[in-house]
Parts: C-alpha cells; sequence; structure tokens
C-alpha cells in the first residue's frame, strides 16, 4: 500500500487503488512501452494521464518522481524488498517489470543480454533519431530554411530501420521465436514514424518489408492495442 502522503506526485495525481502500480505516462513511444508491457504481464496499476503539453512534467509534483521532466515514470508500492520503487526512463522500466513478473527477457543469460542490447539500441538511437526527425519533419524544426539537420537524421532514421530489417531476417521477432521487452520498446517508435510523424515516404518505409510485417505482427496483439490507448485523458 502506498502512503501517499511520502510522494508528492500523489497530491497532484491521486491514486485511487494504492495497493497498486502507478503509472504517470501518455500514450507518446516512449509512454506506451510502459502501458503495453504492463497490459501484457497483467500485473493491475492504475494510469494517470500527465498532459505535456501543459508542461505538467515540469511541476515540482513530477519533477519529485523524475528530475529529467519526462514521461513515463512509475511507482511500485511492492518494489524490491516489500518497499515503494520510484523509477523513470522507459527501459529501466521494461527491464525492472520484466524481472517482477518473470516475463518477456529471457532468463538464459546470453538471450538476456542480447535482449536488454535491443532495448538499449532503442533507447540510445532509434527513439532519439526519429524523434528529431519528426521535429524537423513535422514540427518547429520544419520551418527552418536549411535543410541539413532534416536530411541528417532522415539518413540516419533509415539506416537504422536497415538494421532493424536485417535483424528481422529469419525472425519473427527481434529476439526470434520469442516476443519480448526489446519489440515492445521499438514497436511505438517505428509506428510513430510512419503514423504520427507522417514519415514514411519521407524514409521509404515501403522498402523495408520485414520491419513493416513485424510491426503488423505486434500491432494484432490486443495487449499491444489496449496499450496504445492507455492512458485515457480524464
Ligand atoms: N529516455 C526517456 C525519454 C522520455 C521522453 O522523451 N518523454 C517525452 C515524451 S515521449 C516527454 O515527457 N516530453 C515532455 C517534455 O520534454 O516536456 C525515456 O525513454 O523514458
Amino acid at each position: 500500500m502506498l502512503d501517499q502522503t511520502q510522494f508528492p506526485i500523489a497530491s497532484r495525481w491521486p491514486a485511487q487503488h494504492p495497493e497498486w502500480l502507478q503509472l504517470y505516462s501518455l500514450a507518446t513511444p516512449n509512454g506506451v512501452k510502459v502501458s503495453i508491457m504492463l497490459e501484457e504481464i497483467g500485473l493491475p496499476y492504475e494510469a494517470h494521464f500527465i498532459d505535456i503539453s501543459n508542461n505538467e512534467t515540469w511541476t515540482p509534483e513530477f519533477l519529485a518522481l523524475n528530475p529529467n521532466g519526462k514521461i513515463p515514470a512509475i511507482i511500485d508500492p511492492n518494489g524490491p524488498d516489500g518497499k515503494p520503487l520510484e523509477l523513470f526512463e522507459s527501459g529501466a522500466i521494461l527491464l525492472y517489470l520484466a524481472e517482477k513478473s518473470g516475463q518477456l527477457l529471457s532468463t538464459d543469460a546470453a538471450t538476456r543480454y542480447e535482449t536488454i542490447q535491443w532495448v538499449f539500441f532503442q533507447m540510445a538511437s532509434i527513439g532519439p533519431m526519429f524523434g528529431q526527425l519528426g521535429f524537423f519533419h513535422k514540427f518547429a524544426g520544419r520551418e527552418y530554411e536549411d535543410k541539413r539537420p532534416l536530411e541528417r537524421y532522415r539518413k540516419e532514421s533509415q539506416r537504422l530501420l536497415g538494421v532493424l530489417e536485417s535483424r528481422l531476417e529469419g525472425r519473427d521477432w527481434i529476439m526470434g521465436k520469442e516476443y519480448s521487452i526489446a519489440d515492445i520498446s521499438i514497436l511505438g517508435w517505428v509506428r510513430n514514424l510512419i503514423g504520427f510523424y507522417d514519415a514514411r515516404d519521407l524514409v521509404e518505409f515501403d522498402q523495408f518489408k520485414r520491419v513493416g510485417e513485424w510491426l503488423e505482427r505486434g500491432l494484432a496483439r490486443p495487449a499491444v492495442q489496449r496499450g496504445l490507448a492507455i492512458p485515457v485523458k480524464n
């Protein structure tokens, strides 16, 4: 049970179920990693809608949980040693939930590190590069006269899609036969690139056939569909 008086975030976003894991998020590519994961593993949780367009991550209550001012973040009232655990950075949260639930991350040491490697690949490359492409193609950066930044991130995003295309040769999922947190970390970003960012033609997505088929397989999972719509605006 979460003692809400101990956590400033709970004064602004109170928990109805303080005994459940608390998720503070928004359905962006980084946010949906955690909601998809929670839907996949079936752990009871409560999702709070954080409105980044109103700078809610920069409020003192949110910053007390994540000093970096970004969604997603969680508080697990039943963390290690039965104590509450506060966590930010979606990759760290995926690893934590995989270990807590014993799901979607192999216990075989070599496979486990290989999976973590692909999660880090997403965190360090796919997310930052696709995000910059979105900025320069769809958002404020679109107005910049100098098109070199757009071209740089377009090329790099295409290159990263090529890395995924090669990895998926002869594999249904990033880790082969087993769907894992590596897929969860990347799915929302590829969907966003060709959807919300309108970059399908820009990156010539249709040449990456295996990535397209992998995305379809992922989006066909009911937990992915549910997770993509969480949290709802309240
Ligand atoms: N590396 C972080 C990135 C998180 C991130 O960039 N979150 C964005 C939404 S996708 C955010 O909260 N932006 C709000 C802002 O910067 O004001 C993670 O994966 O958790």
